[in-house]
């Protein structure tokens, strides 16, 4: 599997709240009934990287080296359950079978499980937010709304080869920087930043977003099945067009239109074959990475407003390793 390198995982002061992260995470999911936490509890235990929580912690730590408040661990939580809740949702829709390197929920118990599992997760995940005040709870409803809007955006536009850009753009806001950004602004709130700081660290958040997602469809065209742990070209097989495939269709060439004619319907695996070939050759892979690009430069300046901090500088270096983690 790649392995998304980030200094935000390499950050030192991060090992004592990484455990309360964990052990607070496990206990927000236990109910009276055993199999609704064994079933909540599957993808937890199946471990993730846990970036939300990081980015909610790394923000509560811009200014200071001082452990974080327990709020900042309740509200990383939350993100993090909001987060596990759409994977549930996600893989039933997707009829995944794999997930964090195990069974989905969906091929472990079945659709209606995970489906109430998934609504169980967001379900605590409100719970928490609810104790840590209006305006958080408000945010991560907003944000809930936020990532359903992105999935849709994207539903609207399967197999459509005259996919906009803006409706990639968008797309993909929702679905992931939404929940990046809200991640690391629960945390600063709750440490008890200024509006300021906090607004700052939501725009550096939502732009590591950004950059996140399109590194991860630029993954999905140019790493091999062995780096992906499935078939590169997933996307393009599900009708999904990213960044790359777009400004590839977009380029006005024999090659373009040769991709044109292959996609619109599902394909065989040949023609995927075949899709993926032009679009590694084309000038849209190159201008995707430099879409990507001016989002991480849009992080790195905010961050030079930002009190300095090693969360500060782990920030900052965050969206840059994203991109350099292709070459
Ligand atoms: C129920 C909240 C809710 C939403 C319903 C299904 C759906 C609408 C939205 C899901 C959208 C989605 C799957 C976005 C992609 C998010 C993403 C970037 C997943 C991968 O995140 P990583 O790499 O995964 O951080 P780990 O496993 O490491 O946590």
């Amino acid at each position: 599997m790649v392995n998304l390198v980030s200094p935000l995982l390499e950050l030192p002061l991060m090992i004592g709240d990484r455990e309360r992260v964990e052990s607070a995470l496990r206990a927000s999911v236990q109910t009276a009934d055993a199999y609704l936490t064994e079933i909540a509890s599957h993808l937890i235990i199946a471990g993730g990287k846990r970036l939300r929580p990081v980015l909610a912690v790394a923000a509560a730590q811009v200014g200071t080296d001082a452990p974080v408040v327990d709020h900042v661990i309740q509200g990383a939580i939350a993100c993090e359950l909001v987060h596990l809740g759409s994977l549930y949702h996600d893989d039933v829709m997707d009829e995944s079978a794999t997930r964090r390197g195990v069974e989905t929920v969906n091929a472990k118990w079945g659709n209606l499980q995970a489906i109430v599992a998934g609504d169980f997760l967001l379900a605590r995940a409100s719970e928490i937010a609810a104790s840590l005040g209006n305006e958080v709870s408000g945010l991560l409803a907003r944000t809930i709304g936020r990532l359903c809007e992105g999935q849709v955006e994207e539903l609207r536009h399967t197999y459509d080869r005259g996919r906009t850009i803006p409706s990639y753009l968008v797309s993909i806001q929702g679905k992931t920087a939404s929940l990046f950004a809200t991640s690391a602004r629960i945390g600063s709130l709750m440490a008890g930043h200024s509006r300021q700081v906090t607004d700052t660290i939501t725009n550096v958040a939502d732009a590591y977003g950004m950059v996140f997602q399109i590194v991860d469809d630029v993954l999905d065209i140019v790493a091999t099945d062995e780096q992906l742990g499935k078939p590169a070209g997933h996307d393009l097989e599900e009708g999904v067009y990213t960044l790359p495939v777009l400004l590839t269709l977009a380029a006005d060439t024999a090659e373009s239109r040769e991709l044109y004619d292959l996609l619109g319907s599902p394909l065989t695996a040949k023609e995927r074959t075949k899709a993926l070939k032009i679009v590694r050759n084309g000038s849209g892979l190159s201008a995707a990475l430099e879409t990507a690009r001016s989002y991480a430069a849009i992080a790195e300046a905010a961050c030079a407003s930002l009190p300095a901090s090693a969360a500060t500088d782990a920030l900052r270096r965050a969206p840059r390793a994203l991109l350099d983690s292709l070459v």
